[in-house]
């Protein structure tokens, strides 16, 4: 496997800095500390590191992207509401070299008709939604096997 590419990018975007604090029935109890130690320790069995980020800022996020986009092994990402809303977040997304995998922990297609349309799952490689903190542990374990098999192929 390419050395540089060991990094699994697990990228937030707005108000997921609020996870635990409300919303519970819909979002599940984990703070967002929580979820990171959930996806370090699943990286890490898996052989791979995690660069875990969050902001409350379009731009901050597609500079996020931008960063990784060559390096990481690959992306989770959970775009918050800029998933139903960003074609810039998408485009960024579209650009990037490794696969990416969408998670949501609600599920957005039992929710307001304005949630069901992901503008990141147009360039998404898989969605886990409706799972919750778990969800997290999915994508990265996801996206683990697709760089593998990129490295291999
Ligand atoms: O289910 C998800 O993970 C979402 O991406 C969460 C977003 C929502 O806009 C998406 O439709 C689905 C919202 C994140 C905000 O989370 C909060 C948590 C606690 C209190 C307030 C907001």
């Amino acid at each position: 496997m390419n050395a540089s590419r060991t990094v699994i990018a697990v990228l937030n975007g707005p108000n997921l800095n609020l996870l635990g604090e409300r919303d519970p029935e819909v979002y599940g109890t984990a703070t967002l500390t929580e979820i990171e130690k959930l996806c370090l320790e699943t990286a890490d069995r898996l052989g791979f590191d995690v660069d875990f980020r969050q902001t409350n800022h379009e731009g901050v996020l597609i500079d996020a992207i931008h960063e990784v986009r060559r390096t990481a092994a690959g992306v989770v990402i959970n775009a918050a509401a800029l998933s139903h809303t960003s074609v810039s977040v998408r485009d960024a997304l579209a650009v990037v070299d490794g696969p990416v995998v969408e998670v949501h922990l609600s599920n957005i297609h039992r929710r307001e008709a304005f949630r069901h349309h992901s503008f990141v799952a147009e360039v998404a490689d898989g969605i886990v939604t409706g799972c919750g903190a778990r969800g997290y542990a999915m994508a990265v374990e996801h996206v683990a096997h697709l760089a593998a098999e990129e490295a291999t192929a």
